[in-house]
């Protein structure tokens, strides 16, 4: 089902994942929206050889892009609305990359996607600075202690000075900063960066997209070939910023990095392919392997013998010749390998893995063998849900996925009144990926959907059509929030369904749920009821 399509395996070996689990560098690109994050992900892929060995490199236009934003509405639009899963083998190491949606309104995958990782590169884009989503982005971060480095990308085109951007993370991030690269010159003048840390200078190239420019290298700030190829004013000025870097700016301490508290800095372009081969250098020298994760009873340690893992994303057909629903499994620790029995922990029943894939580039590779910090796709029916804890048998449950509610609500139509059932099942499949809350209420034949941010109305709407077949219309509701009501079986719950009726919806579990119009419906509802509990999101079991 899941058989490499058109990659070579020939070219293999020099990418087959690396033994053990110390190789693997798993790290997220996050950023506010437009930043970048897609464009610097295809093109770590270009640099880190993943697009040749995936035999594509004699395909044209289009087809030579790795595609990180494959979804229909991802393409349409130029947005990324779900987070995608790369893997590349450079220098040694397996890099597992997760290109993040930059939206507010996809936050949530955002979020999730962060539990899953062991360190982020933050993108900012140099004409703007530190903007909102980067300061959220930059605390979720911080609570759970990710690393982060940052690309200061668009340097090809007019940004805010260098001092001042590194200034502005210093002080709004309370980061220690440590370039590691600096840019000279910026926009039309951007003639490329010099590297701090190594004391040479790369020269850009010709602007080709999909080219890997020619390094001309030079030895120090003092080297006579400078002349050759930069201004005498660009030359005095690199020798002058330069010097001030290395004065004003600490020296990049790996460990303050990887405790949090230092943020190595690149710059460059990554739709010009500039300072991409640093960065993923920086990534392979000094990102951390993969750390334990929070569980209870206790933190799972990435040397513990027996598997381990847990799914942060479900996501629905993704193959579109198959419904298919891949669970996204985070490796915690032990030895995946095909046909292994899992423990589900929240249903306590076993999961076969027999097509368990690795995200190589765009296409799906068969996993043969995935250790901590590798995420591997698994095919389901529904059986994997986002929060799942798999083991080998053990009872532990891995914690910190969170959890978020539904904050808009719409009733949801097919436009050909004969396509509801259709409309059923693709609600409830897309529900299974935990984005949107689909609610059947008690009286009545239309479906209500709960999303968190608007922009995911389009995406359900855009992925009904382009995946099902059906178009969809979206009206108002007269309720502002839903509530899950519990505990189910309780004398009271029956009676408030029946003073509620019109009100109440069940979810896709048959968990009961209150559509109340406003807060103080809820706090009414409340004060009569207070032997029962009104959540804003259905506890994960
Ligand atoms: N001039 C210039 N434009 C760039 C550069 N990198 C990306 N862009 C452009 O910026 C726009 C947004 O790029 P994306 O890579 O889709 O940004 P993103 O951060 O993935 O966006 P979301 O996923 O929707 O948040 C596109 O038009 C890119 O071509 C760059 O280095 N220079
Ligand atoms: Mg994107």
């Amino acid at each position: 089902m899941y058989a490499a399509n058109n990659m070579s395996t020939a070219a293999l070996p020099a990418t087959a994942p690396a033994a053990g689990f110390e190789s693997r560098r798993t790290f997220a690109i996050i950023s506010h929206p437009d930043a970048g994050k897609t464009t610097l992900t295809e093109k770590l892929l270009l640099f880190g050889g993943a697009i040749r060995l995936a035999g594509q490199v004699k395909a044209r236009g289009d087809r030579r892009r790795a595609r990180s934003d494959w979804m229909k509405i991802e393409q349409d639009r130029g947005i990324s609305v779900t987070t995608s899963v790369m893997t590349i083998a450079f220098s040694g190491r397996t890099l597992n990359l997760l290109d993040t949606p930059g939206h507010e309104d996809f936050s949530e995958d955002t979020y999730r996607t962060l539990t899953a990782v062991d360190s982020a590169v933050m993108v900012i884009d140099a004409a703007r600075g530190i903007e909102s989503q980067t300061r959220k982005l930059f605390e979720v971060c911080r609570l759970r202690n990710i690393p982060i480095m940052v690309f200061v990308n668009k340097l090809d085109r007019e940004g805010r000075s260098p001092f001042a951007l590194i200034d502005e993370i210093a002080d709004t991030l309370a980061l220690d900063t440590a370039p590691v690269t600096w840019p000279v010159g910026q926009g039309a003048d951007f003639r490329g960066c010099y590297d701090v840390v190594r004391d040479h200078m790369l020269l850009i190239g010709e602007p080709d997209s999909d080219r890997v420019p020619d390094a001309i290298r030079c030895e120090g700030t003092q080297d006579p070939r400078l002349a050759d190829v930069l201004t005498a004013a660009q030359v005095a000025q690199l020798r002058e910023e330069v010097a001030l870097v290395r004065e004003a700016c600490p020296p990049l301490d790996v460990a303050s990095y990887r405790a949090g508290h230092m943020a190595p800095v690149y710059f460059g372009s990554a739709l010009r392919n500039f300072g991409v081969r640093e960065l993923l250098d920086g990534l392979v020298d000094y990102a951390p392997p993969p750390r334990p994760q929070p569980a209870e009873p206790n933190p799972v340690d990435p040397t513990h013998p027996a598997v381990t893992g847990f799914v942060f994303k479900v996501q629905a057909n993704m193959d579109p010749n198959h419904r298919d629903r891949v669970a996204f499994l985070r490796m915690s620790s032990g030895r995946l390998e095909r046909n292994m029995k899992l423990h589900v922990v929240r249903t306590g029943k076993a999961i076969s893995l027999r097509n368990p894939i690795f995200f190589f580039a765009q296409e799906r590779e068969l996993a043969d063998g995935a250790v901590a910090g590798d995420i591997v796709g698994i095919p389901n029916h529904g059986t994997l849900r986002v929060g799942d804890t798999l083991t080998e048998g053990e009872t532990l449950r891995f914690t910190g996925i969170p959890n978020f509610a539904p904050e808009i609500l719409r009733r949801v139509r097919p436009l050909d009144a004969m396509k509801a059932k259709h409309l059923r099942r693709a609600l409830e499949s897309l529900a299974e990926e935990g984005v949107t809350q689909v609610f059947r209420p008690l009286l009545g034949s239309d479906w209500v959907v709960g999303v968190v941010g608007a922009l995911q109305l389009d995406v359900l709407a855009s992925r009904i059509e382009a995946e099902y077949g059906l178009a969809v219309a979206f009206e108002p509701v007269p309720y502002d929030m839903a509530r899950w009501v519990g505990p189910e079986g309780a004398p009271d719950l029956a009676r408030f369904i029946e003073r509620h009726r019109p009100a109440m919806a069940i979810d896709r579990d048959g968990g009961h749920v209150f559509l109340a119009r406003n807060a103080w419906d809820l706090d009414q509802a409340r004060r009569n009821f207070p032997g029962l509990a009104f959540t804003e999101t259905r506890e994960r079991a």
